[in-house]
Protein backbone atom coordinates (compact mmCIF):
# COMPACT_ATOMS: atom_id res chain seq x y z
CA UNK A 1 0.00 0.00 0.00
CA UNK A 2 1.68 3.21 -1.02
CA UNK A 3 1.33 6.04 1.71
CA UNK A 4 -1.17 8.30 0.00
CA UNK A 5 -3.70 5.47 -0.09
CA UNK A 6 -3.56 5.76 3.67
CA UNK A 7 -6.93 6.50 5.78
CA UNK A 8 -6.93 10.22 6.30
CA UNK A 9 -6.33 9.46 10.63
CA UNK A 10 -3.73 7.13 9.77
CA UNK A 11 -2.17 9.81 7.44
CA UNK A 12 -2.37 12.48 10.23
CA UNK A 13 -0.31 9.81 12.55
CA UNK A 14 2.11 9.35 10.28
CA UNK A 15 2.13 13.09 9.42
CA UNK A 16 2.45 13.53 13.15
CA UNK A 17 4.90 10.83 13.90
CA UNK A 18 7.06 12.65 11.21
CA UNK A 19 6.70 15.90 11.83
CA UNK A 20 6.98 16.28 15.90
CA UNK A 21 10.24 13.65 14.80
CA UNK A 22 9.58 12.03 18.26
CA UNK A 23 9.18 8.32 17.28
CA UNK A 24 12.71 7.87 17.40
CA UNK A 25 13.38 9.65 21.01
CA UNK A 26 10.68 7.84 21.96
CA UNK A 27 12.60 4.39 21.57
CA UNK A 28 15.69 5.90 23.69
CA UNK A 29 13.28 7.08 26.40
CA UNK A 30 14.94 4.42 29.42
CA UNK A 31 13.41 5.82 32.58
CA UNK A 32 10.16 8.77 33.01
CA UNK A 33 8.80 9.96 36.36
CA UNK A 34 6.03 12.49 35.47
CA UNK A 35 4.94 12.46 39.20
CA UNK A 36 1.47 12.84 37.97
CA UNK A 37 -0.34 10.28 40.66
CA UNK A 38 2.74 8.37 41.82
CA UNK A 39 6.67 7.72 41.70
CA UNK A 40 6.42 5.03 38.96
CA UNK A 41 8.21 5.03 36.14
CA UNK A 42 6.37 6.58 32.91
CA UNK A 43 8.56 5.06 30.11
CA UNK A 44 6.85 1.89 29.21
CA UNK A 45 9.76 0.54 29.86
CA UNK A 46 8.71 -0.61 33.34
CA UNK A 47 12.09 -0.08 35.58
CA UNK A 48 10.96 -1.46 39.35
CA UNK A 49 10.68 1.77 41.22
CA UNK A 50 10.85 1.66 45.50
CA UNK A 51 9.42 4.87 47.15
CA UNK A 52 11.03 5.38 51.05
CA UNK A 53 9.50 7.81 53.21
CA UNK A 54 6.37 9.08 52.19
CA UNK A 55 7.21 11.77 49.24
CA UNK A 56 3.57 13.59 48.23
CA UNK A 57 2.76 14.98 45.01
CA UNK A 58 2.28 18.94 44.85
CA UNK A 59 0.55 21.38 42.76
CA UNK A 60 3.45 23.68 42.16
CA UNK A 61 4.51 22.54 38.51
CA UNK A 62 7.48 24.53 36.02
CA UNK A 63 5.91 27.21 33.39
CA UNK A 64 7.07 24.60 30.64
CA UNK A 65 4.59 22.15 31.60
CA UNK A 66 1.75 24.11 33.25
CA UNK A 67 -0.42 21.86 34.60
CA UNK A 68 -0.32 18.56 36.98
CA UNK A 69 1.81 17.92 40.14
CA UNK A 70 5.37 17.76 41.01
CA UNK A 71 6.99 15.61 43.83
CA UNK A 72 7.75 16.83 46.68
CA UNK A 73 10.55 15.58 48.94
CA UNK A 74 11.17 16.73 52.34
CA UNK A 75 15.44 16.73 52.08
CA UNK A 76 15.94 13.71 55.23
CA UNK A 77 13.43 10.87 54.88
CA UNK A 78 11.88 10.88 51.39
CA UNK A 79 13.63 9.28 48.05
CA UNK A 80 12.82 6.75 44.70
CA UNK A 81 15.15 4.16 44.00
CA UNK A 82 15.36 2.63 40.70
CA UNK A 83 16.59 -0.28 40.92
CA UNK A 84 19.54 -1.20 39.14
CA UNK A 85 18.78 -1.94 34.87
CA UNK A 86 20.99 -1.95 31.64
CA UNK A 87 18.50 0.98 30.51
CA UNK A 88 20.24 3.30 32.79
CA UNK A 89 23.52 2.47 31.96
CA UNK A 90 24.70 3.34 28.78
CA UNK A 91 27.87 5.51 28.15
CA UNK A 92 26.09 7.55 26.50
CA UNK A 93 22.87 9.35 27.86
CA UNK A 94 20.69 12.43 28.80
CA UNK A 95 19.23 12.65 32.21
CA UNK A 96 16.82 16.01 33.02
CA UNK A 97 15.36 17.14 35.48
CA UNK A 98 12.68 20.22 36.43
CA UNK A 99 13.76 21.31 39.83
CA UNK A 100 12.62 24.23 42.25
CA UNK A 101 15.55 23.35 44.87
CA UNK A 102 14.22 25.84 47.79
CA UNK A 103 16.81 26.28 50.52
CA UNK A 104 19.84 24.65 50.74
CA UNK A 105 19.70 21.50 52.49
CA UNK A 106 23.30 20.54 53.38
CA UNK A 107 26.99 20.52 51.54
CA UNK A 108 25.50 18.68 48.34
CA UNK A 109 21.93 18.29 48.23
CA UNK A 110 21.05 15.28 46.01
CA UNK A 111 18.93 15.68 43.45
CA UNK A 112 20.14 11.98 42.17
CA UNK A 113 22.27 9.55 43.07
CA UNK A 114 23.71 6.45 42.42
CA UNK A 115 24.95 3.16 44.14
CA UNK A 116 28.72 4.04 45.07
CA UNK A 117 28.91 7.38 44.16
CA UNK A 118 28.99 6.37 40.35
CA UNK A 119 27.26 9.63 39.29
CA UNK A 120 25.66 12.43 41.91
CA UNK A 121 24.09 15.30 41.08
CA UNK A 122 23.70 18.25 43.27
CA UNK A 123 23.21 21.93 44.72
CA UNK A 124 26.16 23.15 46.57
CA UNK A 125 25.73 25.28 49.89
CA UNK A 126 26.58 28.05 47.84
CA UNK A 127 23.67 27.70 45.04
CA UNK A 128 26.18 25.87 42.43
CA UNK A 129 25.03 22.94 40.28
CA UNK A 130 27.57 20.41 41.04
CA UNK A 131 27.94 16.96 39.87
CA UNK A 132 30.34 13.88 41.56
CA UNK A 133 31.90 13.00 38.37
CA UNK A 134 31.17 9.08 36.48
CA UNK A 135 33.70 6.78 36.95
CA UNK A 136 37.35 7.22 38.50
CA UNK A 137 39.19 9.74 36.73
CA UNK A 138 38.67 12.74 37.29
CA UNK A 139 36.72 11.87 40.13
CA UNK A 140 35.24 13.88 43.04
CA UNK A 141 32.80 16.70 42.57
CA UNK A 142 33.05 19.72 39.49
CA UNK A 143 31.55 22.48 40.89
CA UNK A 144 33.55 25.27 42.21
CA UNK A 145 35.13 25.73 38.78
CA UNK A 146 32.34 26.20 37.18
CA UNK A 147 30.24 29.14 39.23
CA UNK A 148 27.00 27.92 38.11
CA UNK A 149 24.50 28.89 40.36
CA UNK A 150 20.72 29.00 39.68
CA UNK A 151 17.63 30.87 41.09
CA UNK A 152 16.97 28.14 43.96
CA UNK A 153 13.60 30.01 44.82
CA UNK A 154 12.28 28.86 41.31
CA UNK A 155 11.92 25.71 38.52
CA UNK A 156 15.01 25.36 36.47
CA UNK A 157 15.55 22.79 34.25
CA UNK A 158 18.51 20.85 33.82
CA UNK A 159 20.19 19.08 31.64
CA UNK A 160 23.39 16.65 31.83
CA UNK A 161 24.38 14.69 29.33
CA UNK A 162 27.64 12.43 29.04
CA UNK A 163 29.03 10.88 25.37
CA UNK A 164 31.30 8.54 27.10
CA UNK A 165 33.86 11.22 27.38
CA UNK A 166 32.57 14.59 28.79
CA UNK A 167 29.73 15.47 30.42
CA UNK A 168 27.90 18.45 29.54
CA UNK A 169 25.51 20.70 32.10
CA UNK A 170 22.41 22.43 30.41
CA UNK A 171 20.43 24.80 32.24
CA UNK A 172 17.29 25.91 31.43
CA UNK A 173 18.28 24.51 27.40
CA UNK A 174 21.73 26.46 27.17
CA UNK A 175 24.86 24.63 27.69
CA UNK A 176 26.63 25.80 30.40
CA UNK A 177 29.43 23.41 31.55
CA UNK A 178 31.94 20.54 29.97
CA UNK A 179 33.88 18.33 32.06
CA UNK A 180 36.04 15.04 30.81
CA UNK A 181 34.75 12.01 32.23
CA UNK A 182 35.60 8.38 32.24
CA UNK A 183 34.21 5.71 33.84
CA UNK A 184 30.80 3.66 33.76
CA UNK A 185 27.27 3.10 35.29
CA UNK A 186 25.71 -0.21 36.78
CA UNK A 187 24.50 0.52 40.00
CA UNK A 188 21.11 1.71 41.12
CA UNK A 189 19.66 5.07 40.72
CA UNK A 190 18.18 7.43 43.47
CA UNK A 191 16.03 10.55 42.93
CA UNK A 192 16.03 12.98 45.74
CA UNK A 193 18.56 11.71 48.24
CA UNK A 194 22.49 10.58 48.92
CA UNK A 195 23.09 7.16 48.02
CA UNK A 196 24.19 6.24 51.33
CA UNK A 197 22.52 6.35 54.30
CA UNK A 198 20.80 9.45 54.84
CA UNK A 199 18.99 11.44 58.25
CA UNK A 200 18.53 14.97 59.28
CA UNK A 201 21.58 17.44 57.38
CA UNK A 202 22.42 14.40 55.54
CA UNK A 203 22.68 16.32 52.18
CA UNK A 204 18.83 15.05 50.58
CA UNK A 205 16.74 17.19 48.35
CA UNK A 206 14.89 19.39 50.02
CA UNK A 207 12.27 20.50 46.83
CA UNK A 208 10.08 19.80 44.46
CA UNK A 209 10.82 17.63 40.88
CA UNK A 210 9.19 17.37 38.05
CA UNK A 211 9.39 15.60 34.46
CA UNK A 212 12.76 13.18 35.33
CA UNK A 213 13.82 11.94 32.20
CA UNK A 214 16.58 9.23 31.24
CA UNK A 215 17.17 9.07 27.91
CA UNK A 216 19.65 5.96 26.01
CA UNK A 217 21.97 8.29 23.60
CA UNK A 218 23.42 5.67 22.52
CA UNK A 219 21.72 5.35 19.05
CA UNK A 220 20.51 8.57 18.74
CA UNK A 221 21.68 11.39 20.69
CA UNK A 222 19.51 14.34 21.94
CA UNK A 223 20.80 17.11 20.18
CA UNK A 224 20.84 20.77 22.21
CA UNK A 225 17.88 21.92 20.25
CA UNK A 226 16.42 18.77 21.72
CA UNK A 227 17.07 19.83 25.07
CA UNK A 228 16.39 23.32 25.13
CA UNK A 229 12.59 22.09 23.60
CA UNK A 230 12.00 19.69 26.77
CA UNK A 231 13.60 22.61 28.62
CA UNK A 232 10.73 24.86 27.05
CA UNK A 233 7.82 22.70 26.83
CA UNK A 234 8.27 19.18 29.06
CA UNK A 235 8.77 15.67 27.74
CA UNK A 236 5.64 14.68 27.03
CA UNK A 237 5.39 17.49 23.79
CA UNK A 238 8.90 15.98 23.14
CA UNK A 239 7.37 12.02 23.29
CA UNK A 240 3.41 11.86 22.73
CA UNK A 241 2.49 8.63 24.24
CA UNK A 242 2.39 5.81 22.35
CA UNK A 243 -1.20 5.30 23.23
CA UNK A 244 -2.49 8.45 22.58
CA UNK A 245 -3.10 8.31 19.14
CA UNK A 246 -5.53 11.30 19.77
CA UNK A 247 -2.71 13.51 20.58
CA UNK A 248 -0.69 11.82 17.55
CA UNK A 249 -3.04 12.74 15.63
CA UNK A 250 -4.04 16.33 16.48
CA UNK A 251 -0.22 16.93 16.25
CA UNK A 252 -0.63 15.72 12.68
CA UNK A 253 -3.82 17.08 11.99
CA UNK A 254 -2.75 20.53 13.31
CA UNK A 255 0.45 20.69 11.30
CA UNK A 256 -1.21 20.10 8.22
CA UNK A 257 -3.66 23.22 8.81
CA UNK A 258 -0.70 25.24 9.07
CA UNK A 259 0.47 23.92 5.60
CA UNK A 260 -3.01 24.60 4.07
CA UNK A 261 -3.43 28.01 5.78
CA UNK A 262 -0.24 29.31 3.66
CA1 LIG B 1 4.30 16.41 36.52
Amino acid sequence: MKIHNLPQPVLAAVAGLAICGSSAHAASLSLYLDFETDFADQSGNGLSTTVTGSPTLSTSVPAAIGSGNSGSFDGNTTWVDVAANALINSNAFTMMYFVNAGAQNGSFERFTSRGGFEFDTAISSTGQLSFFSIGASPQGWHNSGTSIAVDSSTWNHIAWQDDGTNTRLYVNGSLVYTQVTTGSLSSFLRIGAVQTAVGAGSEGFLGLMDDFAWFDDTTDPLTATDIAFIANNGVAAFIPEPSSALLVGACGIGALLRRRRR
